[in-house]
């Protein structure tokens, strides 16, 4: 458990080898955290991104980070919530599955991760976070190259949910 933290912040300032975003199907920004992103890595990003043509959800694409002091930003497509029966908790997995591989793909030693999914696309938090914590510790079964994971949190709600996981 050692590989795991907890930051409280924003992601946009975290110097880590790569920065998970919470993107939408166009890649080609929004609002919440995807906004922030965008804003502080610079125009090149929004044009790296339209070059992916999409995403589908449950997957993710990699590109720089440009202006960011991260290296590179995955971008990952969560579910939006929908109730709990459209495969809502097998897309979100997906999308942490398919980040931490993308960016194990790229030889990155570090990766954080926003709360995916609980902000505009609606799914609860403490079930969301579950799945975050689950699947990186079943993913680090594995020996990776991976040997940081930082879980970002913006706000005490998600710091009680994550911290509550986390000890
Ligand atoms: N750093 C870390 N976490 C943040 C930041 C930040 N700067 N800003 C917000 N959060 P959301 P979603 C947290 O809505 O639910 C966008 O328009 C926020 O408190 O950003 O996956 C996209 O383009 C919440 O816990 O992402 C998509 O259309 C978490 O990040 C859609 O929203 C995720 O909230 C994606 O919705």
């Amino acid at each position: 458990m050692e590989y795991i933290e907890l930051y409280r912040g924003d992601i946009t300032k975290i110097k880590v080898d790569a920065i998970v975003n919470a993107a939408n199907t166009s890649l080609l920004g929004g609002g919440g955290v995807d906004g922030a992103i965008h804003n502080a890595a610079g125009p090149q990003l929004r044009e790296e991104c339209s070059g992916h043509g999409g995403c589908p959800t449950g997957q993710a694409r990699i590109t720089n980070g440009y202006r960011l002091p991260a290296k590179y930003v995955i971008h990952a497509v969560g579910p939006v919530w929908k109730g709990g029966k459209f495969k809502e908790s097998v897309m979100l997995q997906s999308c942490y599955r398919s980040a931490l591989d993308l960016a194990e793909g790229k030889h990155a030693k570090s990766i954080a991760f926003p709360a995916i999914s609980t902000g505009v696309f609606g799914y609860p938090a403490e079930e969301a976070a579950g799945i975050a914590v689950k699947t990186v510790r079943d993913w680090l079964k594995y020996p990776p190259t991976i040997n940081r994971i930082v879980f970002v949190v913006y706000n005490d709600a998600a710091e009680n949910v994550y911290r509550k996981l986390l000890t």
